[in-house]
């Protein structure tokens, strides 16, 4: 082997519960570098891939996810809003291009899409996949034949999540099984479109939660290319936002990352919801622990997230950059001149 070659890591689909509580309860320095070695066989430590979302159509969801204002069972104050026309969409994601994301996801508040709506969302990637960026929907559960039209119109990645253990989600969710969910998953495998799935922490499960989770991505029979780990967004008038329980310590949200980072060696970890309330010097963490993606962009789908041009001042301060798209002139070389 020569020197610069680097050996690459072996793709494991049978992680136990206990390995995973081990690797969790590593003293801190020896999880780190774990997780940071790994990702440095696997990708340029520098570099983070910026998505932009936006919530092509929004609320009134037949579901009861506990976490999510967008349920029509939960008293939020969130206004309803149609689907978006295709030239709506199309006007949001050129700004998110010029502003330096490289992919587009659009989500829905829906269960599964109608066959009208479903045709129209074919549009809006055929769309945004022409003006260059790569694409991404979350539109709720699919059928085989839904997948299959997704990956003839070139759809780059689908977003549906576990969201949480087995056991935990039956707290969270009564109207969709983790079933459904694996089937949706199963179904966006048997096409070239690439799975984004993760979960949500701090919705005051155990850590054997998070390990359950963990599990259950890592042995899929493909690891997922995109894993968000969202940080629960407690929204006023959710079951979740009314209930007190402890936040999920800062510390125990890195570890989250880097055993995701470990068990996951190639999957592009994104450091999800729940940016606006960590510190720059945790974030600065979970990209050293293996998260190099993020949402982009001052929105997440209903909630705040971070001014695109703090992110850009944070990754500068860090001495990082967002991925580029082929062609592209670096943004932050073009912001200072360098
Ligand atoms: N309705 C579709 C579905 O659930 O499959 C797609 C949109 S849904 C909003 C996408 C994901 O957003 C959820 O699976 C959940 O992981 C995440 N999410 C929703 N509300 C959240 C919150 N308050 N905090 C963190 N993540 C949240
Ligand atoms: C994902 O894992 N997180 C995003 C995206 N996939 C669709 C959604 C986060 C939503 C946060 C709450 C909101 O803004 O409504
Ligand atoms: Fe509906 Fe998705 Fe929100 Fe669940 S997470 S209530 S399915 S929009």
């Amino acid at each position: 082997m020569t020197q610069n070659e680097v050996t690459q890591p072996t793709l494991r689909h049978d992680w136990k519960a206990e390995e995973v509580e081990a690797l969790f309860s590593l003293p801190f320095p020896e999880l780190l570098f774990q997780a940071h070695s790994m990702h440095r066989q696997c990708f340029d430590p520098r570099k983070i891939q910026a998505s932009t979302l936006l919530s092509i159509k929004t609320g009134a969801c037949p579901e009861d996810c506990a976490y999510c204002p967008q349920s029509a069972r939960h008293k939020t104050g969130l206004e309803v809003e149609r689907l978006f026309d295709v030239e709506q969409v199309l006007a949001s994601a050129k700004n998110a291009k010029d502003k330096g994301a490289t992919r587009f996801c659009m989500g829905a508040g829906w269960r599964t899409p109608k066959e009208k709506d479903f045709v129209q969302v074919l549009d809006m990637v055929k769309a945004v996949k022409a003006l260059g960026l790569e694409t991404c929907i979350t539109v709720g559960m699919l059928n085989e034949d839904q997948a299959q039209r997704l990956g003839e119109v070139g759809l780059d990645y689908y977003n549906h999540n576990l969201d949480s253990s087995p056991e935990f989600y039956k707290k969270i969710i009564t109207t969709r099984t983790y079933q459904d969910r694996l089937d949706t998953l199963a179904n966006i495998r048997k096409t070239d479109v690439k799975v984004c799935c993760g979960g949500i922490v701090g919705m005051g499960e155990a850590r054997e939660d998070r390990v359950g989770l963990l599990l259950q991505l890592a042995n899929l029979p493909t690891h997922p290319e995109s894993v968000p780990i969202n940080l629960l967004v407690k929204v006023k008038g959710t079951p979740l936002g009314e209930q007190s329980f402890p936040a999920l310590p800062p510390i125990e949200f890195v570890r989250t990352i880097a055993c995701a980072r470990v068990m996951m060696p190639k999957s592009v970890v994104r450091l999800s919801a729940g940016r606006e309330g960590m510190s720059e010097e945790m974030q600065a963490m979970c990209f050293f622990a293996g998260a190099n993606s993020i949402f982009y962009g001052e929105k997440l789908l209903t909630t705040p997230n971070p001014d695109a041009n703090e992110d850009i001042k944070l990754l500068e301060s860090l001495g990082m950059v967002t991925e580029q798209l082929p062609g592209d002139v670096p943004q932050q070389a073009a912001t200072t001149g360098a």
